[in-house]
């Protein structure tokens, strides 16, 4: 198999599921982190919308676009993570854009500016964790008993709203049953817990802080 590199960024929930995939179906790689405030000059070269992940295929090829990367590494190697079922399949994929969807509200979230913005972002959060809620039941997983690339697409956003809402309530537990037993039994898997960096806490929160939105001011001190 040729050798797979994969361009990063530290705190990078897109990048994240790719690891989680990768790590998944034990298939070595390397983990290129660049900055993405300071990005180096062959990043731009090489990336065409300036996004991490990457995945770079040998000398073959550079891919782009997480849920693109993950349909690859599904395709060349095992186990399948993808539904068998074409519906299934075809359903797995619109819920994994949802996913990119509610990434995209939290992370407005913890750059909004003041309290009216982030509030703001918080309800278009809630509605869509609320719509997942009703939606699905994982039971454990997405799809059921086998862990799916659905899973790694929702892993690292359900990982960030439990780590933020410790830090600061934006949502009620009590009111997301299926969605708390699917992140436990998605954080019990070797697979997503190694999906981070060691000190991801801090430096996801320095991060936040660094970006001096509403939130910041309301995280506990490091
Ligand atoms: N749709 C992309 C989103 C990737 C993305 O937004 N990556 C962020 C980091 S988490 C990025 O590279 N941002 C740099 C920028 O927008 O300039 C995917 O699924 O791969």
């Amino acid at each position: 198999m040729e050798q797979l590199e994969l361009v990063s960024f530290k705190l990078c929930p897109f990048v994240q599921r790719s690891v989680i995939a990768l790590r998944y179906k034990a298939v070595p790689f390397t983990l290129t982190h660049i900055d993405l405030d300071h990005p180096p000059a062959w990043f731009g070269e090489i990336s065409p919308f300036g996004k991490v992940p990457l995945l770079k295929v040998g000398d073959r090829a550079v891919l782009f676009e997480s849920a693109v990367i993950n349909e690859y590494l599904d395709e060349t190697t095992p186990p399948r993570l993808h539904p068998e079922d074409p519906v299934q399949r075809a359903l797995n994929r619109a819920w994994i854009e949802f996913a990119s969807a509610c990434l995209a509200d939290l992370y407005q979230l913890t750059v909004a500016p003041d309290q009216a913005r982030f509030e703001e972002c918080r309800q278009a959060l809630g509605a869509k964790l609320r719509r997942l809620e009703q939606s699905l039941d994982p039971a454990p997983y997405f799809n059921g008993d086998r862990f799916s690339l659905a899973d790694t697409a929702f892993a690292p956003l359900l990982m960030r709203l439990e780590l933020l809402n410790q830090a600061q309530p934006l949502y009620d537990p009590a009111q997301f049953p299926r969605l708390e037993a699917w992140n436990d039994a998605l954080m019990a898997l070797p697979a997503v817990k190694e999906s981070v960096i060691h000190d991801f806490v801090k430096v996801y929160f320095d991060h936040i802080r660094s970006r001096g939105g509403y939130l910041a001011a309301h995280l506990p001190q490091a």
